[in-house]
C-alpha cells in the first residue's frame, strides 16, 4: 500500500512538474520547479586557490634567522654563517604550536633580508650549510615542512626579494639567482600553500663586500610577471603575496588591523609591488579584481626574537582583538610566532597563544541562532536549498538566496525567550563574489526594531563586537546589494568574555 501511494504521488509529482517545466522558458526546462536555478556569479570571482586560502583563515609566520642570534631585525648581510647556532630546533614544537594555537599553516622566513639561507641552496655559500648547526648538514626549510605535514597543518615560505648580502643585487644576474631559488623552495620540498613576497626594497647593504647603497626601481627590477609564472607553473595550487597579489594583498599595516570596511576587490590591473597607490586596507568597490586582504602582525613588537621583548607579548585579550579587526573583517590572519634562540616558541608565546584560542572558542563556541526559528522573509523559488536554514548549517557554501530583483530582504531570529547578544558573525557564499553592500542588525524591544548594529562589506567573514542587547528577536536587513544577497552564515553569540 504504502508502495503504491509513494510510486502515485511520485507521478503526480513528475507530472505537475513537466506542466510547470512547460510554462517555463526554454532554457530552465532542465530544471524542476524546487530547484530554481542558483544565483548567476557576481564577478569579480575568487579563483579556486583563493578560495581555499580564505578557508584558512587564521595562520601563522615564523621569523627566525640569524637576526634571531645577532638581536637585530634586519640584518645586514655581512654576518658570519656560524653566528646561526639554535641550541635546540624543534620543528615539531614550533609546528605543534602552531596547530595547538588553531593555526591552519605556518610561512617560514627561508631567506630574510640578509640574504641567509635557511636552506642549503646550491647558489650560495651564506646559509645553514656553512653554520655548525647540525654540523653544516641541517635544513630548517627541510624540517619545518616536514613537521607541518605530520602535524596537519599547511607550510608555505617567505622568499625576500631584497638581499643585502648577494654581490649583484640590483643587477640582473641578482634576479637570475633569486629565480633558481625560488625553483630550488618549489621543487624540493613538497607543497607549498604561498609564496610570500615582501616588499621592503633596497639600501644599504653588505652586497658581496661592496657595503654601500643600492636603489632599485621596484617597478621594473624584479620582473615580477616572469617571477610569478614560474611559481604557477611549479605550484600552480599556491597563493602568492605581494602588496598587490596576485593572490591577495597587505593590508597596509603590520598592526594586524583591517579597514572598515575591507573590500575583497580592488582596482589594479597590472599590479606591481611597491607602485600602488591603491587603498590596501579597505579594498575598492566596486572593484576589477579579486585581491582579498592579509593582516600581518607579530605576537611580539618585533618580527624576530628578543629576549628584551619577553614582556611584551600581547596578551591573550590584544590577540582577540586583531583578530575581530582582522577575520573578522574578512582578511586573513598571518600571526608572527618568532622562535628563540633555543629554536623553540617561548613558553610566554605559547601561553598567550592557548588563552586567544580559549576566548575564541567560549565566544563562538554557542550560536544562539542554533536553537531559534529563522523567518526569511522571501526565499528564492521557495526552496528550501536557498532557504533560511542555510545560514545555520556550518557550511559555508550553501546560503539563503532571494528571487531575482530582491535585493534587500530581511530575516529575522526568534528565539523564544529572552537571550543576550554581544558578537554577531556573518559570511557570504564568497564563490559568488561579494554581493551584500550594506547590512543592519535590529532587536526586538519594547514593541519596535532598534537597530543594534550595522555595516558594509561581510565577504568571507564579518565579526561585529555590539553593546550588549537582551531580546527575544533579532533582524538582518540587507539594505544594499549589487546582485541578490547570497548569505552563507548567521551567528548570533553571548558576548565575548574579556581576559
Ligand atoms: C617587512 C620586513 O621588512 C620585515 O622585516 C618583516 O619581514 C615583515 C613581515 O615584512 O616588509
Amino acid at each position: 500500500m504504502m508502495i503504491i501511494a509513494d510510486n502515485w504521488l511520485a507521478a503526480a509529482g513528475r507530472w505537475a512538474a513537466v506542466l510547470l517545466l512547460a510554462a517555463l522558458p526554454s532554457s530552465r526546462a532542465a530544471l524542476s520547479p524546487a530547484a530554481p536555478a542558483a544565483p548567476a556569479p557576481h564577478p569579480p570571482l575568487p579563483t579556486p586557490r583563493q578560495l581555499q586560502w580564505h578557508e584558512m583563515e587564521y595562520y601563522g609566520f615564523v621569523h627566525f634567522t640569524v637576526n634571531t642570534f645577532t638581536d637585530k631585525e634586519w640584518g645586514y648581510g655581512d654576518e658570519d654563517p656560524s653566528v646561526f647556532a639554535p641550541t635546540d630546533f624543534d620543528a615539531d614544537q614550533i609546528a605543534g604550536t602552531a596547530r595547538e594555537a588553531g593555526m591552519a599553516g605556518l610561512i617560514l622566513t627561508a631567506k630574510h633580508h640578509d640574504g641567509f639561507c635557511l636552506w642549503p641552496s646550491a647558489y650560495t655559500e651564506h646559509s645553514v650549510k656553512n653554520s655548525r648547526w647540525r654540523g653544516g648538514r641541517g635544513d630548517v626549510v627541510r624540517e619545518m615542512s616536514d613537521a607541518c605535514r605530520r602535524h596537519g597543518i599547511r607550510f608555505g615560505v617567505y622568499l625576500s626579494p631584497w638581499d643585502r648580502n648577494h654581490a649583484d643585487y640590483g643587477r640582473p644576474a641578482y634576479i637570475e639567482y633569486y629565480r633558481r631559488q625560488l625553483r630550488e623552495l618549489l621543487t624540493q620540498y613538497g607543497p607549498l600553500f604561498t609564496v610570500w613576497f615582501d616588499g621592503a626594497n633596497g639600501g644599504d647593504g653588505y652586497y658581496g663586500g661592496a657595503r654601500e647603497r643600492r636603489n632599485i626601481d621596484n617597478r621594473t627590477y624584479y620582473d615580477w610577471a616572469g617571477t610569478w609564472r614560474i611559481v604557477r607553473e611549479l605550484m600552480p595550487d599556491a597563493v602568492m603575496f605581494s602588496d598587490v597579489g596576485p593572490d591577495f594583498r597587505w593590508v597596509g599595516n603590520e598592526r594586524g588591523i583591517a579597514g572598515e570596511p575591507c573590500w575583497a576587490t580592488l582596482n589594479i590591473g597590472d599590479g606591481v609591488p611597491g607602485g600602488t597607490r591603491a587603498n590596501l586596507n579597505q579594498g575598492e568597490r566596486p572593484g576589477t579584481h579579486w585581491l582579498p586582504a592579509e593582516c600581518d602582525v607579530s605576537i611580539r613588537p618585533g618580527w624576530f626574537y628578543h629576549a628584551a621583548e619577553d614582556a611584551r607579548v600581547k596578551t591573550p585579550a590584544q590577540l582577540f582583538d586583531i583578530y575581530l579587526q582582522s577575520v573578522g573583517r574578512g582578511a586573513c590572519l598571518n600571526l608572527n610566532i618568532p622562535p628563540d634562540r633555543r629554536g623553540r616558541i617561548p613558553e610566554i608565546d605559547r601561553r598567550a597563544l592557548a588563552g586567544f584560542r580559549r576566548l575564541r572558542e567560549a565566544a563562538l563556541g554557542a550560536n544562539l541562532v542554533a536553537g531559534a526559528r529563522i523567518e526569511p522573509g522571501q526565499v528564492r523559488g521557495g526552496a528550501a536549498r536557498f532557504g533560511g536554514e542555510m545560514v545555520r548549517d556550518g557550511d559555508r557554501n550553501t546560503y539563503w538566496t532571494t528571487d531575482e530583483g530582491v535585493l534587500t530582504p530581511e530575516l529575522v531570529v526568534a528565539f523564544g525567550r529572552p537571550v543576550t547578544v554581544g558578537l554577531i558573525e556573518l559570511r557570504e557564499a564568497l564563490a559568488l563574489g561579494q554581493r551584500i553592500e550594506a547590512f543592519a542588525l535590529d532587536q526586538w524591544r519594547d514593541q519596535r526594531w532598534i537597530e543594534i548594529a550595522s555595516g558594509t562589506s561581510i565577504g568571507n567573514r564579518r565579526l561585529i563586537r555590539i553593546e550588549p542587547a537582551t531580546t527575544e528577536r533579532v533582524r538582518l536587513r540587507i539594505t544594499r546589494a549589487a546582485a541578490v544577497p547570497a548569505l552563507a552564515e548567521l551567528g548570533l553569540y553571548a558576548p565575548p568574555a574579556a581576559d
